[in-house]
């Protein structure tokens, strides 16, 4: 498991003061009570943005202060609220709170885990009332009036799991970890028997002009993996946050089985363990290419990933042939995956912390 940790503070804005002030007019000559109340704190917010990949920007500024509420005026005029601050994770980061530190143990947040999650840190301070609030029958020209709360103040960690975009699915022995050894560092065990794989690994892909993202290797699918056989169902799971899955297909006749059935049986188990699996983008790969001894298997794959529409590359973990083109392929997918999302979070605004 790949972590990346910060320690920050954070500082909710203090409320405003309320104003202590007596309506002056002319022709009124014992004007009442007119002191306005303090605006609001600003408060702190984390939320999970797709557009960040790293905590490394907190470590160089690890303090954070919200505005402070303006205090009331005369008038009757309230101060104004100070703006809230929002801090943009990575998603799949976790926020503790380690306030009290190092002898309390720290206490879990929020699990930021998919784009746009948001938690509130530290609440900004209520704006204290002015005068004009504590007018009553028997005391019409008070000089009362409240300071401002102060804002909620805490030391927090953020954590950042490393979560998967792309993730390979198939029959076992297909060549899911050969795949993933070839484009990573990770470097599972690798044999010529089904269920080598028995949880899932994880690799980073790095690809030309910084551009990486994750890949995981999960334990292979058979059919009836969604009731349970085998043992790929209790990691299908893992593949639920990825953007984009690969599909291996293997389309030497080592299997013994018909590749073009193969993809089907792992299309319906997606399907029928979760239809939102089943519905994300999916590249076919006809994998084991260098060892192909009969074309009419990769051209069968390749008709039927044509007649559903999915992209369709042909490789070899092994050899590496097709692979930088599945790469790219898979990038793209992940590309537009996270514009959309990012696109569909712009369109909500936050709600207000203080309900009137
Ligand atoms: N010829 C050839 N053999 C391959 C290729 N990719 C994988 N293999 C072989 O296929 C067998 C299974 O490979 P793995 O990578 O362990 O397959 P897997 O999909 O991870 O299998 P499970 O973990 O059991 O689900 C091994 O013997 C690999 O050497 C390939 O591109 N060409
Ligand atoms: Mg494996």
């Amino acid at each position: 498991m790949f972590v990346d940790e910060v320690d920050i503070h954070v500082t909710a804005g203090r409320g405003g003061r309320g104003c202590l002030a007596f309506r002056r007019e002319k022709y009124v000559p014992r004007g009442g009570p007119s002191g306005g109340d303090g605006g609001h704190g600003g408060s702190i917010y984390i939320v999970a943005s797709p557009h960040i990949n790293t905590l490394i920007n907190f470590r160089f500024h690890p303090e954070f202060d919200a505005q402070k509420g303006g205090n009331g005026e005369g008038s009757n005029r309230t101060g104004r609220n100070g703006e809230d601050l929002t801090l943009e994770v990575p998603v799949g980061t976790l926020v503790y709170d380690r306030t009290g530190a190092p002898d309390v143990p720290q206490r879990l947040l929020a699990d930021l885990a998919h784009a746009g999650d948001r938690v509130l840190v530290a609440k900004g301070g209520r704006g204290g009332l002015g005068n004009a609030h504590f007018a009553t029958s028997t005391n019409r020209a008070p000089r009362k009036v409240q300071p401002g709360e102060v804002g909620e103040e805490k030391w927090l960690r953020l954590e950042m799991k490393l979560l998967a975009d792309v993730g390979l699915v198939g029959f076992p022995n297909a060549g899911k970890s050969t795949l993933i050894s070839r484009i990573s560092a990770a470097r599972p065990k690798i044999a010529d028997y089904p269920f080598t794989t028995l949880t899932p690994n994880l690799g980073v892909v790095g690809m030309s002009d910084d551009r990486s993202f994750v890949v995981a290797d999960v334990p292979g699918l058979i059919e009836g993996a969604h009731r349970g056989q085998g043992l790929g169902h209790q990691f299908l799971r893992h593949l639920e946050r990825t953007k984009v899955l690969v599909h291996l297909v293997d389309v030497s006749s080592a299997s013994g089985r018909d590749p073009v059935s193969d993809m089907d049986i792992i299309r319906r188990e997606l399907e029928l363990f979760a239809p939102e699996l089943a519905a994300k983008p999916q590249i076919v790969a006809a994998n084991k290419i260098d060892a192909l001894d009969d074309e009419e298997r990769a051209a069968a794959v390749d008709a039927r990933a044509k007649a559903l529409g999915l992209p369709f590359f042909r490789i070899s973990g092994v050899t590496g042939a097709g692979v930088p083109e599945l790469l790219e392929a898979a990038w793209r997918e992940l590309a537009a995956a996270r514009e959309a999302e990012a696109a569909k979070l712009d369109l909500e605004p936050p709600d207000s912390e203080f309900p009137e």
